[in-house]
């Protein structure tokens, strides 16, 4: 184990590029939103400082009206498509014009409590403004993409979910025509096997959203109004809804009462929408279209995420992890991220069924939220066997163990020491 926590730290020291970790080098140059949560988490188990850098470099990409964009492109690099160009967005850093999954808030309450056990100087200060510009996304969440108050957020781009080509979008993006006027000069094909990668098709339909966006100028209301893709979906809102149980419980450690009280309110419409996704039938919770009115049930790892931040019945979260059990049968590293018995699952490429260290790490925490230590337990210790055995691969193949996509990967180096710790 001491050789891989060594690689880990390797790993996490190789992506800095001062006081922000690229996801890897080359494949993905700049910020990420996501991944920055992940890795403070994992720098959060042995250097609080740098931990809390991770934050606070994230949000000097910040918008005005509070959202945290999916990339910060600190500097420039000529090795990803889409770069700057493209999202023409116009914060005083270059930032790309969408969002991703709010994993911060619970990374800032791991790194404000691996602070308080290591006395860091300067702790709280630190804490309380990043919490303070997580409470202004938080809110950019209810109001920008949840306008009508309904609990749960929409997203208006498949790459908001960071499961960029999911089947789960497979009806939604078709409605989304191939168009674009900007050209697609993809990069990604030239780092990875483009097998692994999404499709020349998806990513016409990922640019022409973009075009759509950047057409708006980038106006919340705007994009509301005119977005041909438009899914309230549950992986981001669980993970929303245990961002804002974890903003609470330090709103309330800092004494900010209204503000405390203010995330419980939105974390109790979250919760009861979010409930209202479950369905007996399927053992799973579903998105929703809003653009066609339907139920989104392609069967994706989304649909157990709400374990995450929920206290399920008894009833709902042993059909849940039963179903979990019947996806991971016969795989040599769960969980894979579409159901593998069904036509649309393909083990290598990307979010349509490989196995993710970070949403095993979701899931895993959602497992013992709702009463399921063993399946916790072996869901950990698969991760763990997988990335000791193949590397901190982006990915794994969940059928054969073995490593794909981008390797020396970040987000799987702060997995390991989370998971190891
Ligand atoms: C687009 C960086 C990101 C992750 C996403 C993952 C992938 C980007 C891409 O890489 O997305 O954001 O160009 O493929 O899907 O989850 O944050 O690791």
């Amino acid at each position: 184990m001491t050789k891989h926590l060594d690689e880990a730290y390797r790993i996490l020291a190789a992506n800095d590029r001062g006081g922000y970790t690229v996801p890897t080098d080359r494949l993905y140059p700049f910020q990420w939103n996501w991944d920055s949560a992940f890795v403070a988490m994992g720098f959060s188990t042995y250097d609080v400082d740098r931990a809390y850098r991770e934050l606070e470099r994230l949000i000097e990409g910040q918008w005005a009206d509070g959202m945290i964009p999916h990339i910060i492109f600190h500097q420039p690099s000529d090795t990803y498509f889409p770069g700057p160009d493209v999202w023409r967005t116009s914060h005083t850093i270059p930032t790309s014009g969408i969002t991703q999954p709010p994993v911060f808030g619970m990374a800032l309450r791991a790194v404000h409590e691996a602070a308080e056990k290591a006395g860091t100087d300067g702790a709280t200060a630190r804490t309380l403004a990043l919490l303070r510009a997580a409470l202004k996304w938080h809110r950019w969440w209810y109001t920008a993409r949840d306008p009508e108050g309904t609990g749960l957020v929409a997203l208006l781009h498949p790459w908001e979910s960071g499961s960029d080509n999911s089947p789960a979008w497979d009806l939604a993006l078709a409605q989304v025509p191939t168009t674009t006027d900007t050209p697609v000069v993809r990069k990604d094909t030239g780092h990875v096997d483009a097998s692994m990668r999404p499709r020349d098709e998806d990513y016409r339909r990922f640019i022409h959203l973009v075009d759509a966006y950047a057409s708006c100028g980038w106006d919340p209301v705007k994009q509301w109004e005119k977005a041909p893709f438009k899914v309230a979906e549950v992986q981001t809102t669980a993970i929303l809804l245990k961002t804002g149980e974890d903003l609470e419980y330090l709103a309330r450690t800092l004494e900010l009462e209204s503000e405390a009280e203010e995330l419980a309110g939105y974390n109790a419409r979250t919760r009861n929408a979010l409930l209202g996704q479950w369905r007996s039938s399927l053992s799973r919770f579903v998105s929703r279209d809003l653009i066609s009115g339907q139920d989104i049930d392609a069967p994706t790892q989304a649909g157990f995420l709400p374990l995450l931040g929920l206290d399920l019945d008894p009833n709902m979260s042993t059909a849940a992890a039963a179903e979990m059990k019947l996806w991971s049968e016969g795989m040599k590293v769960p969980f894979p991220t579409t159901k593998p018995s069904i036509s649309v699952w393909e083990p290598k490429r990307y979010w349509r069924g490989p196995a993710w260290a970070v949403i095993n790490w979701l899931l895993i925490d959602g497992l013992i939220r709702n009463g399921q230590p063993d399946m916790a337990q072996s869901l950990r210790a698969s991760t763990i066997g997988a990335i000791e055995s193949e590397g901190f691969a982006e990915y794994f193949d969940p059928t054969t163990g073995e490593g794909c996509g981008g390797l020396g990967f970040s987000w799987t180096a702060a997995a390991y020491l989370w998971m190891a710790r």
